[in-house]
């Protein structure tokens, strides 16, 4: 079967699953980031012009990235809390981006969706879906969700096409990260339609002194152990800081592994990145949160959440102390004593030499 004829099947299938629902909730997870967004809104335009059906979609914690919050504003993400939608009102669910019981989404307990689209691996729980189109080798829902307007002949506006490019590109790190043919083939198809003065009002969005504030301590608060990182936030507000972070701690040249963890409201947060490209961070993170928390995550990048009652005694320090243990167990740690990354580099050594030579010769550069 050709990818177009597979498309339209799909895509009667997830109509059908939908069929007879007259207002449908669409979930991302919580703290949703730009692939789940855009493929949120593609999934309400998709559905609301298919079907007699009214799309709201909903999402649990905060949009905490500036970008984030820059994407929403700039190709109008109708997306709204959940604290301000009562759920009694929907006859129709659907996940995207994120699966049933992963303990990222707000979906109420024993509610079982018609629909999930997503790209992370297959959960037991997902297969009582009524429709349930899970492909772990896109690199970005969005991606899926691109096809599925394409199988549907829609014409795209330039805020949906905007919102899924970026969720493309940001997912894929610009198609570096565990993207494929499909990511690209969307990628391109879609760039001709995109403005370029969102693209830039998201990417370059204008941050607060306090977030200088933050990532200063969390730079000060970042360990390594040979070539794993370990970086405790301590109490965070917006947990999309610790994967803002970890993505950034791994450019560290000698660093393979990095973990972030914070927490707030008795939750810890983690957010795992890897260089390796079989990484396996998802199983990994699943073995460092444990029975105390859940995880869920692709090859190169994961996060997951761990309850602080859970530990004994319950508090951040002891959660902390464990998780990092597991760590530096799975992620076959170098070393098991701690340099901060922030230390002043003993004098004589090459690295003081190396940022001399850097300080002194650093051109002033526009
Ligand atoms: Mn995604």
């Amino acid at each position: 079967m050709k990818i177009t004829e597979m498309s339209r099947t799909r895509l009667r299938r997830l109509l059908r699953a939908f069929q007879g629902r007259e207002r449908i909730l669409v979930l991302t997870h919580d703290y949703p980031d730009p692939d789940a967004m855009a493929s949120a809104v593609a999934l309400k335009r998709l559905v609301e012009r298919r079907l007699p059906s009214q799309v709201e979609i909903g999402f649990g914690g905060i949009v905490g990235r500036v970008e984030n919050q820059a994407m929403v504003k700039a190709v109008k993400c109708p997306i709204r809390p959940l604290t301000d939608l009562d759920l009694s009102t929907y006859q129709g669910f659907a996940l995207v981006d994120t699966q049933p019981r992963t303990g990222n989404n707000s979906l109420p307990a024993g509610k079982v969706p018609d629909v999930v689209l997503d790209h992370h691996p297959l959960r037991r729980e997902t297969r009582r879906v009524k429709f349930h189109d899970v492909r772990t080798r896109f690199g970005a829902t969005a991606t899926m969700m691109y096809e599925y307007l394409r199988a549907a002949r829609f014409r795209l506006d330039t805020d949906l096409a905007t919102a899924l490019f970026y969720g493309i590109k940001s997912e894929t790190q610009g198609l570096t990260r565990e993207a494929t043919l499909r990511d690209r083939e969307a990628y391109i198809r879609l760039l001709p339609q995109v403005d370029f003065r969102k693209i830039s009002d998201i990417e370059y969005a204008g941050v607060s002194r306090e977030y200088f504030g933050l990532m200063g301590s969390a730079l000060a608060n970042t360990k390594l152990y040979g070539d794993v990182t370990i970086t405790s936030l301590g109490e965070i507000s917006n947990p999309d800081f610790c994967a803002e972070l970890c993505d950034m701690i791994l450019r560290l040249e000698s660093t393979r592994v990095a973990l972030c963890v914070g927490h707030n409201s008795g939750i810890m947060y983690l957010s795992l990145r890897t260089r390796e490209r079989s990484g396996h961070a998802g199983r990994s993170i699943g073995r460092i949160v444990g029975k105390e928390g859940k995880a869920g995550g692709h090859g190169m990048m994961a996060g997951g959440i761990a309850r602080l009652d859970k530990f004994d005694p319950p508090k951040y320090e002891t959660a902390l102390k464990v998780v990092k243990g597991r760590f530096l167990d799975v992620a076959e740690a170098k070393s098991r004593v701690p340099t901060p990354l922030l230390e002043a580099l003993p004098a004589n050594s090459a690295g003081a030499k190396r940022l001399k030579e850097l300080r002194a010769k650093a051109p002033v550069s526009s």
